[in-house]
């Protein structure tokens, strides 16, 4: 049995952070960084059949063409993440009255609807990248036991040795996507390669403002990196902790990205609105296929 301290629940029965019963979530779950974004893209709903916001997450349940769906905005980071997906996974894999792990586990889906900056010249703005892999550069994953079963570890030692990465940074880590989501999300219209996912939106991206930053070629190295193809295509802050833990506890995860800045032209889009808009739209029709 599982202790009241460690995993929590509401006076209502709800999971203590996401503030949902296990009822109130689909077996595919649209993630979002903004809570702002979670209205945008149930705007495209047939119905709405449960809303609810605790902190930075805001949750709505309902359909689109006749599919159940939950969209719920994570704020921003992979501590995020680790909240939001051990939450989702309770409600789903865990009985909350016995506090025991359910015999039949279920396997959601899980859908990143996010904002990416580009490393790749010919990935444009207002273009839609797909997380072949998340390369996390921010430690989280490393908590859990089990992550060397899932993570590959060869493309990572790959890419130490590429980047020369100091050790104090800790070690990064790479998971591959849901394969079988994959082929749901991925089309022509959407480039396709390594996310990489940060701990921070300045240093640890290689922006500098008045701090100079430990590894002033980092993004250079990071556009050049290249692994029996795969090459680096985007940096954001979540994508490596939601394929991390969605492979160890048993859920297909992928990452979409509407990439709004190019960081190698130094580029941002004009339109940030219609390029998430447009991405929205496409992940929502791929999902209802
Ligand atoms: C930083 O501005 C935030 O934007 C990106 C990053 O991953 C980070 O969360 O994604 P979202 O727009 O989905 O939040």
């Amino acid at each position: 049995m599982i202790k009241e301290s460690e995993l929590i629940l509401n006076p209502d029965g709800s999971i203590y952070h996401i503030n949902l019963r296990p009822e109130q979530v689909a077996d595919t779950v649209i993630l979002v960084g903004d809570p702002n974004r979670v209205p945008r893209v149930s705007a495209y709903f047939d119905n709405i059949e449960f809303s609810t916001q605790k902190r930075e997450f805001c949750t709505h349940t309902g359909t689109y063409k006749g599919k159940r769906l939950t969209v719920i905005s994570t704020g921003i980071g992979p501590d995020n993440i680790d909240i939001v997906i051990n939450e989702l996974d309770a409600l789903a894999n865990i009985d909350l009255h016995t506090r025991q792990p359910k015999e039949q586990l279920t396997s959601l889906n899980i859908v990143r609807f996010g904002t990416s900056g580009s490393l790749q010249a010919d990935i444009p703005v207002d273009s839609f990248v797909l997380s072949s892999h998340g390369l996390g550069m921010d430690n989280m994953f490393h908590s859990y036991k089990d992550s060397p079963k899932v993570r590959e570890l060869a493309m990572e030692e790959a890419f130490i040795a590429h980047t020369g990465w100091n050790p104090l940074k800790g070690r990064p880590y790479i998971i591959a996507c849901g394969q079988e989501l994959k082929k749901r999300l991925l089309t022509d219209k959407v480039f396709e390669g390594i996310t990489g996912t940060a701990p921070g939106f300045y240093g640890p991206q290689g922006r500098v403002l008045r701090l100079p930053v430990q590894d002033p070629g980092l993004n250079d190295k990071l556009h050049s990196f290249n692994y029996n193809g795969h090459r680096m295509t985007n940096l954001e802050m979540e994508t490596s902790a939601i394929y991390g833990l969605s492979k160890l506890l048993g859920h297909q995860a992928v990452s979409l990205n509407a990439i709004i800045a190019n960081r190698p032209t130094g580029t941002f889009t004009k339109d940030t609105k219609k390029v998430v808009e447009d991405l929205i739209v496409y992940g929502l029709e791929q999902l209802a296929k």
